[in-house]
């Protein structure tokens, strides 16, 4: 039987589950520099955008809901690094590094959180509302659960249409207990769909924390009576993830239908702008960012092997600090819609 997470023990690495090993031989993929560097500048992309969102937030440029990302970026930047053109990504409403991550603009994402013209729902969507065809994103949902029906449904289209594009469907450990989660395992076996089920195990369901709201607390486990493997990864080791999505992918390309990736990882801030972290010690938290975050990992890395100086990863900082500084400016002076939008991309 699989050991309980207990919420202050640390990430395990997928190396400390021995019957796991035949996935990926509980390894970690083998990042070269620009590997390393690469997955450092677009996650260090969505740390900083993040902490403007939250900032603009707290200035009263941003309303209504809007979940950030910190602490997580590992998760996507390292399925991310295994995907190729055509491959959808589909996720809830803690959405903004899943579209940092596939290439949507800072801007777009930016200008959409203030609700203005240039954002990638011209404003009228929000942080949980937002696509991009052109980078096969499919949304932003607000609704718990709805994306992984969706998801299934991309995989359905790629089945289908016998391209060998494969569908992403990012969801959390309260989202796993939805019912429609297991309609859709069902279909997706039965019909051998090219679907990667991506559980962002985050350890916190809002303020209900995962032993409290689960009787299987294994999530990787989930899709067992369907038939879907699942296994879990050190969602905070960005190499570690690339190596668990290599071989997800390969078994949803060679026709062997869904697979599941639990990711252990963790949320730094609140669930959203408004919650007080009650349910959780400040010390856990602390312990988290200190011994397991995925940025300062890879700046270890860089460092110790000589890959990058202490100048040169300033130089990065200082580049997407632009990046999401430009983005912020064009979010607070873009116009918003015109009132007529009321009326347009809707179903009457
Ligand atoms: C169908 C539905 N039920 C309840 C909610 C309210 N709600 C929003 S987020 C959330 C918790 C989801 O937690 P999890 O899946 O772990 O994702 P995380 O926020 O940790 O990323 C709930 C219950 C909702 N948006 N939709
Ligand atoms: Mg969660």
């Amino acid at each position: 039987m699989a050991p309980k997470q207990s919420a202050s023990a640390p990430v395990r690495k997928a190396a400390a589950k021995p019957a796991k090993k035949d996935f990926n031989g509980g390894t970690i993929a083998e990042f070269n520099k620009n590997d390393e560097l690469s997955a450092y500048r677009e996650m260090l992309l969505i740390r900083r955008f993040e902490e403007k969102a939250g900032q603009l937030y707290g200035m009263g440029f941003i309303g209504g809901f809007c979940h950030l990302y910190i602490g997580q970026e590992a998760v996507v930047i390292g399925m991310q690094m295994a995907m190729k053109e055509g491959d959808q990504v589909i996720t809830g409403y803690r959405d903004h590094g899943h579209m940092l991550a596939t290439g949507m603009t800072a801007r777009g994402v930016m200008a959409e959180l203030t609700g203005r013209r240039g954002g990638y729902s011209k404003g009228k969507g929000g942080s949980m509302h937002m696509f991009s065809k052109e980078k096969h994103f499919y949304g932003g949902h607000g609704i718990v659960g709805a994306q992984v029906s969706l998801g299934t449904g991309l995989g359905f289209a790629n089945k289908y249409r016998g391209n060998d594009n494969v569908s992403i469907a990012y969801f959390g450990d309260g989202a796993a207990n939805q019912g429609q989660v297991y309609e859709s395992f069902n279909m997706a076996n039965l019909w051998k769909l090219p679907v990667i089920y991506v559980i962002e195990n985050n350890r916190y369901a809002m303020g209900t924390s995962v032993a409290r709201a689960s009787a299987q607390t294994d999530f990787s486990q989930r899709g067992a009576s369907f038939g879907i493997p699942g296994y879990q990864v050190d969602g905070m080791d960005v190499r570690a993830v690339k190596a668990a999505a290599d071989e997800a992918m390969e078994h949803c390309r060679s026709g062997k239908g869904p697979i599941i990736l639990e990711m252990l990882t963790y949320r730094y801030r609140g669930h959203s702008m408004s919650d007080p972290a009650k349910y959780r010690s400040k010390d856990e938290v602390q312990k988290m960012r200190s011994e397991h975050d995925p940025i300062e990992q890879v700046r270890a890395r860089l460092l110790e092997k000589g890959w990058a100086t202490e100048d040169e990863l300033k130089a990065i900082d200082k580049d997407v600090r632009d990046i999401v500084a430009d983005s912020a400016d064009f979010a607070q002076s873009d116009p918003e819609p015109d009132v007529s939008e009321l009326y347009t991309d809707i179903l009457l």
